[in-house]
């Protein structure tokens, strides 16, 4: 059974871990809209497979899936992966599933926001969005989790924290007037500490150029574990990027988190720009209502956009001369895990990337 608290988690003693702490299993949601991924999600499809193929080495996978892409799902990824019907807009499981929270006795519960597909009808990326409202509570249901419905339109993709009371998000996304625009930043910021049970939430002033999110944090920064972030970077300061990872770079060395820390934080060179190509943008439909693509748009790019398993690290590559030192990067400083690169492009192609696609269950 699943039942919905009327309480929230911090009365409750119950508060979202770190991505980086032990998981009972991470997430998916299989690709196929023909609007956002091209050729009817074919390439799209190998994509995620080898995605969950990879996560899966290191933990436990469900891929919710379509009724009427069951069986294709089922003979695409390989036995061990469970494939469960979950029905669904499109596939960004980070951001329309829940948000776990845990309290200190081993118990698991869930945090269901609300999901109006990036912004609703004033910048959202598609209608309808009811599907994906749902996902939440069928994982919850499908866990027999019990859950809180949070009164803030927000998804998985927009926070990070750090599991010792410090959130990260970005004023361009969770202010957006897409989102909570009957909200001020300090009721926000109170909606986030009862549901998460933070202390304290830093506010990056922007994400990643040309992030269709609005700039979910997950694509420019991350923590690695307390107190240490990762961050996108590039050194040309001709680049648009640039000015919004020099404006988070500064913001994060003057803030100290919850626990008085000054973050140490470690660059991590973007690919260069990756755009659009006339044959790609060829094989996604035009449906009004939904985010064209065309030929030339610059992708939001970045290696940041990765995730975090059971003794592993799944990491995008993207055919980028910046690839290996990323990976070689981001293995240093994750000695504890082993750091695999899956690519990413045709993830990328659909306006995210391998972070957005997944969501951790806690272990409990
Ligand atoms: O980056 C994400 N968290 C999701 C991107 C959604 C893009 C939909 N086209």
């Amino acid at each position: 059974m699943s039942i919905t608290l009327e309480s929230t988690p911090r009365a409750d003693g119950f508060s979202m871990p770190a991505e980086f702490a032990p998981h009972a299993g991470t997430w998916m949601l299989w690709p196929q809209r023909p609007d956002n991924w091209r050729l009817g999600g074919k390439p799209a499809q190998k994509a995620f497979a080898a995605v969950a193929t990879a996560i899966a080495q290191f933990e436990p996978l469900t891929m919710g899936v379509n009724a009427n892409q069951y069986m294709n799902a089922r003979q695409m990824l390989p036995p061990h992966i469970r494939v469960v019907e979950i029905s669904n807009n499109d596939a960004w499981l980070r951001d329309c599933g829940p948000t776990f929270v845990t309290n200190d006795k081993g118990d698991v519960r869930g945090v269901d926001w609300s999901f109006n597909a990036w912004g609703g009808l004033y910048n959202g990326l598609y209608f309808p969005w009811d599907l994906d409202e749902a996902v939440a509570q069928k994982v919850l249901e499908i866990e027999r989790v019990d859950r809180y419905k949070a009164p803030l339109v927000l998804e998985g993709g927009s926070i990070h924290v750090d599991g010792e009371g410090t959130c990260i998000t970005t004023a361009e996304c969770l202010l957006s007037p897409g989102r909570n625009p009957d909200l001020s930043k300090d009721e926000i910021e109170t909606h986030l500490k009862n549901y998460l049970n933070v202390e304290k939430v830093l506010w990056v002033p922007r994400g990643v150029f040309h992030d269709e999110t609005t700039g979910h944090v997950d694509n420019i920064l991350c923590y690695l574990r307390p107190g240490v972030v990762a961050l996108t970077w590039t050194d040309d300061k001709s680049d648009p990027q640039y000015e919004r990872s020099a404006e988070a770079y500064e913001y994060l060395m003057s803030q100290p988190d919850a626990k008085g820390r000054r973050l140490e934080v470690h660059k991590i060179h973007q690919p260069n720009p990756i755009l659009i190509t006339s044959e790609e943008a060829g094989g996604v439909d035009t449906v009004e209502g939904s985010i064209p693509r065309e030929a030339g748009d610059r992708m939001a790019a970045s290696y940041i956009n990765f995730y975090l398993c059971n003794g592993g690290a799944v990491i995008p590559s993207f055919d980028d001369p910046h690839d290996a030192a990323a990976l070689e990067t981001l293995q240093n400083l994750l000695p504890d895990r082993r750091v695999v690169s899956v690519p990413a492009r045709e993830i990328l192609l659909g306006g995210g990337n391998i972070h957005c696609i997944t969501q951790q269950q806690p272990k409990n």
